[in-house]
């Protein structure tokens, strides 16, 4: 129903939609007119995540309550995020109960160039009880990959026993097998693989750990991209009988890649039919869920596959599409977005051994100062820098999305309204858990300014707060969360502000 509000709203956005040219410089004007009810999705207090390769616990140090920096920067990231271990390493990875217990026959395996090599390596107990300590120390809880590629339900359930038995309630679920949907490349036969044959090996599997984990949840199938699995999955699940416990269907998603692809650029990553794209995965995604009463959440995703790409997985630009990409997600009832990183080894070994971000730099003439200054793998949200550790920009974008974690989001149109007033922005907005209402504006566009005049309702009053996702420029190797604390009183329930080409606000009232 079109109430008088909202009538009033729109009329004034068409009159208000104008973009001005003073000094060659573009300027646009919108009203945003700001619903009383929060009546949109609510996003979890957990929302935020990062993804790891399983490829990561080989090293017991890394995740540890001894990693002091690392645990640094997850709480500065999240003080209640999720920890999701996965990747193309999790399918070569081998559970070592003792010291002594021998390395398993991996019959499954084919060599395929181009295809992460086969190279395996041990989990050991040790790994995981650091893991468990680590997770202690940073609040945040854990999606556990447990192998499928190469793996055993035997093997795959001792795992699993031990893993729950040492994280507690500091695990969240299982994930057995990563990007499923690409299996019939290298590690199962093409001709036979499909969504079917998957889900019939992956109940093997997740039953043979629910007998030993009776309290055991799972999610599933964590798809790189083919999300119609989670369509033909969700129209099998009611044939199950006493299926497992599954709270959540996954996917996985990259802006493009790899690096050496021109068309993973600024522009393309941040121009709307981008996340277009990502709407209709989401419809698809959400629509399947629903079908198995569970939530989608994006368990491994970033810019560039591939490790990502120098210049554009690790500058200002990706800030704006994570937070852009995240707040969509959660409009579209998501529980959560993991952000795939690590250090550049593990990673590195997940795509066959080295970042073609390398090779480009190198093309490009880098010297390997340069190269060493860039984030290895580039993507990543968390940079290692020899023994100390660092938030990229792809990060705060993350963390600014995140300060709506726990809320209600409020529906609106605002990201379709901004656009048709011809600038690429988008705006979101929520009742947080305390009772303000929050509007985060991410103005993408590298040449307009955006004056917002944000319509709280007559009756509306209180004092706003803003804090400002920023950076030189789109391609800055940095970014900033800055808090004003300069609070301002509404007029007749309207606050203008001004969001500068190539930032992000976030405005309270409170
Ligand atoms: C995904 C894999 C992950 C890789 C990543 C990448 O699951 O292991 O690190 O792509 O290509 O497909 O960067």
């Amino acid at each position: 129903m079109l109430t008088r509000r909202k009538f009033l709203a729109a009329a004034a956005c068409t009159v208000a939609a104008t973009r001005l040219q003073l000094h060659g410089q573009s300027k646009t004007q919108v009203t945003l007119s700001i619903p009383e009810e929060a009546t949109g999705p609510h996003m979890p207090g957990d929302f935020v995540g990062l993804s790891y390769e399983v490829q990561q616990l080989a090293d017991p140090s890394f995740f540890s309550a001894q990693n002091s920096g690392l645990i640094r920067e997850f709480k500065a990231l999240s003080r209640t995020g999720v920890l999701r271990l996965g990747g193309n390493t999790s399918e070569f990875a081998y559970w070592k109960p003792t010291a002594d217990s021998p390395e398993p026959e991996h019959p499954q395996v084919r060599e395929v160039v181009g295809e992460p090599q086969a190279h395996f390596y041990p989990v050991t107990p040790e790994a995981v009880r650091n893991l468990a300590e680590f997770l202690q120390a940073t609040g945040w809880t854990c999606l556990y990959g447990i192998g499928m590629g190469t793996n055993t339900p035997a093997r795959a359930a001792e795992e699993a026993a031990f893993v729950a038995r040492t994280l507690g309630d500091r695990l969240q679920y299982f994930q057995i097998g990563n990007e499923v949907d690409l299996f019939g490349r290298h590690l199962r036969d093409q001709k036979t693989w499909s969504a079917t044959t998957y889900f019939e090996e992956w109940l093997t599997l997740a039953n043979a750990v629910a007998a030993r984990v009776p309290a055991a949840k799972f999610g599933l199938p964590d798809v790189a991209s083919n999300v119609s699995w989670l369509t033909e999955i969700a129209d099998q699940w009611p044939s199950i009988q006493n299926p497992p416990h599954v709270t959540t269907l996954t996917h996985h998603y990259y802006f493009g890649g790899p690096a050496t692809n021109p068309e993973v650029n600024i522009p393309n990553l941040l121009k709307p039919a981008t996340m277009q794209k990502v709407q209709n995965t989401a419809n698809i995604a959400t629509a399947a869920a629903g079908k198995v009463g569970a939530r989608v959440r994006m368990t491994e995703g970033n810019t560039c596959y591939r490790g990502g790409k120098p210049g554009v997985s690790d500058v200002f630009a990706a800030a704006l599409w994570s937070a852009d990409y995240s707040l969509l997600l959660a409009s579209n009832n998501y529980s959560g977005v993991n952000l795939h990183g690590g250090t550049g080894k593990s990673v590195a070994n997940s795509v066959g051994g080295s970042l073609p971000g390398d090779a480009l730099l190198q093309a490009d003439g880098a010297t390997p100062e340069q190269i060493a200054s860039h984030p290895h793998p580039f993507y990543t949200p968390i940079a290692t820098f020899g023994s100390d550790y660092m938030l990229e920009p792809v990060a705060y974008g993350l963390k600014f999305a995140g300060s709506f974690s726990g809320g209600t989001l409020l529906k609106t149109d605002f990201s379709t309204q901004l656009q048709a007033a011809g600038v690429d922005a988008t705006a979101y907005a929520a009742k947080l858990p305390g009772g303000q209402t929050s509007v985060i504006i991410l103005n993408k566009d590298a040449a307009a300014d955006l004056e917002v005049e944000l319509d709280f309702g007559p009756g509306m009053s209180g004092a706003v707060e803003t804090e400002t996702l920023h950076a030189p420029a789109l391609d800055s190797r940095e970014a900033h969360i800055t808090t004003s604390t300069k609070t301002a009183s509404l007029r007749q329930g309207k606050y203008s502000v001004t969001v500068p080409r190539a930032t992000g606000l976030r405005v309270t009232l409170s």
